[in-house]
């Protein structure tokens, strides 16, 4: 008798607890998902904030996956599903047709993956064309050192430094700033004289890999003003957590001023790194902490 009750009390428990769970997760995604700005990023799909004039490439190529993803997944689930439901056993004495070496099915199975890695590989190199597509004359010239653990920003010849290369840097455990202009091009030239690091702002829908023997350069126009965060995308050894870094895009007056800035701090030339590298930037203050 008790052990019915127990029996039958079992599943209604189960019941409670997944209700309790469906509607605290309902509830969860209701209040975190009331902000606008979470609302945005929900319509991108999660994308960050977009922050330059070549996110859109990035954007639509992203959604454009998605929507192909979602129409083939949704077919083949459905596929998944409705099969074994239409062609279920009936009764002992049924057994389905057995089929076997279908041939237009098999060139179904061949030509339709085909297609869809073609149509991918299609929009992916022309969206890519239009992302590296160089500027010839561009409004500022950053060379991009990546040293183990931070980076180093080398605008060159700016008018405002008095046409001199002037340079932010940071440290292990200082994070730099790169300054840009609002609306104004750049053409980033990314260095290495260590390991290979990778140039990553999320807003600019965009990292490219920093390779030590070989520069590689890309442009953009970054197209809102605010602050954005970088981060090095490629795991390149014992520090690169802190290979942290922030994108400052701002007004011309005051970009200026931080060039001038940077002179009269005697942030003058262009750094490479090479003796910059054998110095373990930021790491001695946690040895001597450890200590
Ligand atoms: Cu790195």
């Amino acid at each position: 008798m008790s052990r019915n009750l127990t029996e039958r009390a079992a599943p209604r428990r189960l019941a409670r607890t997944a209700t309790a769970t469906v509607i605290g997760v309902v509830s969860m995604l209701l209040l975190s998902g009331c902000s606008e700005a979470t609302e945005e990023q929900w319509k991108r799909l999660g994308l960050p904030d977009p922050a330059s004039n070549r996110t859109v490439y990035i954007h639509d190529l992203w959604i454009g996956s998605w929507i192909a993803a979602g129409i083939i997944g949704g077919f083949t689930a459905a596929l998944i599903i409705w099969a074994p439901i239409r062609y279920r056993r009936r009764s002992h004495e049924d057994l389905p047709t057995q089929v076997r070496y279908n041939l237009p099915i098999e060139v179904l199975y061949t030509i339709a993956p085909l297609i869809v890695v073609a149509v991918l590989f299609f929009f992916t190199v022309e969206k890519q064309n239009k992302v590296l597509e160089s500027v010839d004359n561009p409004d500022h010239e950053v060379i991009v050192t990546a040293q183990q653990w931070s980076w180093t920003f080398n605008y060159q010849d700016e008018p405002s430094a008095g046409g001199e290369d002037v340079y932010d840097s940071g440290t292990g455990a200082v994070e730099p700033t790169l300054w840009l202009v609002e609306d104004q091009s750049v053409t980033f030239t990314l260095h290495s004289p260590d390991v290979i690091h990778s140039f990553w702002v999320p807003s600019f829908y965009f990292k490219r890999d920093v390779l030590p023997g070989r520069d590689q350069s890309f442009s953009l126009t970054p197209n809102v003003e605010g602050d954005f965060v970088g981060r090095c995308a490629e795991l390149c050894g014992f520090q690169h957590s802190r290979m942290l870094f922030n994108v400052h895009v701002t007004s011309q007056e005051e970009f200026d001023q931080h060039m001038a800035d940077l002179v009269d701090r005697g942030q003058t030339g262009t750094l490479l790194g090479g003796v910059n590298s054998d110095t373990v930037a930021g790491l001695e203050e946690t040895r001597e902490a450890d200590e």
